[in-house]
């Protein structure tokens, strides 16, 4: 008797103990070819490439052609139309409210949760990754952020300035988090999505320095080497070994903690390589549904679960990460809404024996291709045998007559079934949610009217300048969302020259006024760290002004930021409002 009894508490306290932590790593516009165990000796990826040697490579697995929707698919196991993501700036790269997260389950099961770096699904609460399961955030909520080195953060919904280049600064805070959930004794679910290889193209002289003399002719080249940008390709190699370095600094952290044998590490991309360069001779990179733009690597180490080396052949997807992750978790909640993706613990368990071929849809923007377990379909409705013609060059539709029928039938599907589920975005900017007293408004998600210019035409990171005539204003669809009074906190630039202006908010018949009187004109930032020239706005450091207090009532509208008076040349420069409800 006593002896089941030992061994029950033990299975007991094994039960306890038995929740596996979670790393999810998620790099930005990083292509399958930018790692050495994809055969690339350009460049030495060593970390990332243990985890394919202690555990699980995946060798076609597929995520969508752009950033926002492979996030959105991952965070939700449902293809990104399905969710409201369409697009990757002004409100279209938000998740639709009534969607589950793979954060909301983690943490209803316990978990500490924390996401790290650049979430790009929505930023005003509760689009925010606060208001999505995680119960802490470092990083930015854009698509792309215009400095790489000390820049303008959040923490938590606080605007705070970065230490040092982002990438190593995101890791830390991530150690940080999963060292706090150890001395609590909660097993962490920790999402590190990365911004980089994405533009701008800066980087540490330390990985820069290894990279800024090689010549293109002695490097593996792309199948149209012409069209190779030498700089920008050697600042994304570089870029991608500074992201193996974090990846190993963090694995070294979960050694440390003692942890590492018990914690799922799981390494993917969002989409194909930001620029030309070697990508294993596939067709596409960043932007197309065909292989080189959506084929990504997937790692997934979990020494207690999963054998050292194990290869699958099978075809997988960003939209499996969910059910897989919940199930090998052994989570028992599931999201209220069907999912499109699969648990893929029969592949990594070896028991593939009763696995069913799928077909899996990429679509981006109307074009949509269909890939299977050989074939894919490219969005012009042309077919390649991908076994045999990887690089995608031989129509083989006559060869091939059915299988074309069936993928165009499967394309066909999604264009009738799934993609009528995104209807006309009627989600406003939320302002002041119950739940939290802070909101950033940024100028990314504004619309100027008359001659006031967005710094670049990438919203993403940008300001509003030019504002020369009084007739002109900023606007916002916005939807306050509990009526209270809030403190108004205008981020702003304005030469000495300029000074004496006078801006008015407003919203829904409360306004308030604020003469400009404090001169603050900064320098444009990002030239001097740039690796090759940007396409993005540069940035600079705007200054934060409190404009006073003002009533904001429950509702929908229009806010709008008027010049009622403009003395010389411009009234302001516009970066941000935050806005705190007290
Ligand atoms: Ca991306």
């Amino acid at each position: 008797m006593r002896g089941v009894f030992v061994s029950s508490v033990i299975l007991w306290a094994g039960g306890l103990w038995a929740k596996p932590n979670i790393v999810v790593f998620l790099t930005d516009d990083q292509g399958w070819g930018d790692l050495s165990m994809s055969g690339n000796s350009n460049l030495s990826t060593p970390h990332l490439d243990s985890l394919a040697k202690d555990g699980a490579s995946f060798d076609r697995f597929y995520v969508c052609p752009v950033c926002s929707p492979t996030r959105a698919e991952f965070l939700t196991g449902r293809h990104h139309v399905r969710s409201g993501v369409y697009s990757t700036s002004a409100g279209g790269e938000r998740m639709d409210l009534d969607e589950t997260t793979i954060a909301d389950l983690f943490k209803e099961a316990g978990y500490s949760t924390g996401a790290f770096g650049k979430w790009h699904n929505g930023m005003q609460f509760p689009y925010h990754p606060l208001g999505r399961g995680f119960d802490y955030f470092y990083g930015f909520c854009s698509g792309h952020w215009g400095h790489y080195f000390d820049p303008l953060l959040e923490r938590n919904g606080k605007p705070v300035r970065g230490k040092g280049f982002c990438v190593d600064d995101f890791t830390n805070e991530a150690m940080s988090f999963i060292e706090r959930s150890v001395q609590k004794n909660k097993p962490f679910f920790a999402y590190v999505p990365y911004n980089t290889p994405h533009s701008p193209m800066q980087v540490p002289d330390r990985w820069w320095n290894k990279f800024k003399d090689r010549k293109l002719e002695d490097m593996m080249r792309n199948r149209k080497p012409e069209k190779e940008n030498r700089l920008h390709l050697l600042a994304a190699l570089a870029m991608c070994e500074n992201i193996d370095w974090n990846v190993g600094r963090l694995l070294k952290k979960l050694e440390e903690l003692k942890v590492a044998e018990d914690t799922i590490v799981v390494f993917f991309h969002d989409n194909g390589p930001n620029g030309v360069r070697w990508n294993g001779d596939m067709e596409g990179r960043k932007g197309s549904t065909e292989e080189g733009g959506t084929r990504s690597p997937l790692l997934v180490r979990w020494p207690k679960g999963i054998k050292a080396g194990t290869q699958v052949s099978e075809i997988a997807s960003a939209r499996d990460l969910l059910p897989t992750l919940t199930d090998l978790a052994g989570l028992s909640s599931k999201p209220t809404k069907p999912l499109d993706g699969k648990s893929l613990k029969p592949l990594l368990s070896g028991k593939s024996n009763s696995w069913k071929p799928r077909t899996l849809i990429s679509s981006w923007k109307g074009r949509i291709g269909a890939r299977n377990q050989r074939f894919r379909l490219g969005y012009k409705g042309r077919l390649f045998d991908m076994d045999h013609d990887p690089g995608q060059r031989v129509d083989v539709t006559k060869k091939f007559p059915a299988v074309a029928r069936e993928l165009k039938s499967s394309v066909e599907d999604f264009r009738n079934e799934v993609l009528p589920e995104l209807g006309k975005d009627e989600r406003p900017f939320v302002i002041g949610h119950p739940e939290v007293s802070w909101t950033q408004v940024p100028a990314r998600d504004g619309i100027a009217h008359g001659g006031i210019k967005r710094s670049n035409k990438f919203p993403n990171c940008s300001y509003f300048t030019n504002w020369t005539k009084e007739d002109d204003y900023l606007s916002w669809e916005v939807e306050v969302g509990k009526e209270g009074t809030y403190e108004v906190e205008l981020w702003y630039a304005c030469p000495k020259k300029d000074l004496g202006s006078v801006v008015e908010l407003s919203f829904l018949g409360q306004s308030l006024r604020t003469k400009i009187t404090d001169a603050h004109d900064p320098p444009m930032r990002g030239m001097r760290e740039d690796r090759s020239p940007r396409v993005e706005s540069y940035v600079k450091d705007f200054k934060p002004m409190k404009m006073g207090q003002m009533k904001l009532a429950a509702g929908k509208g229009e806010m709008k930021l008027r010049a009622i008076k403009i003395p010389s040349g411009q009234a302001l420069e516009f970066r941000l409002f935050m806005l705190r409800r007290i």
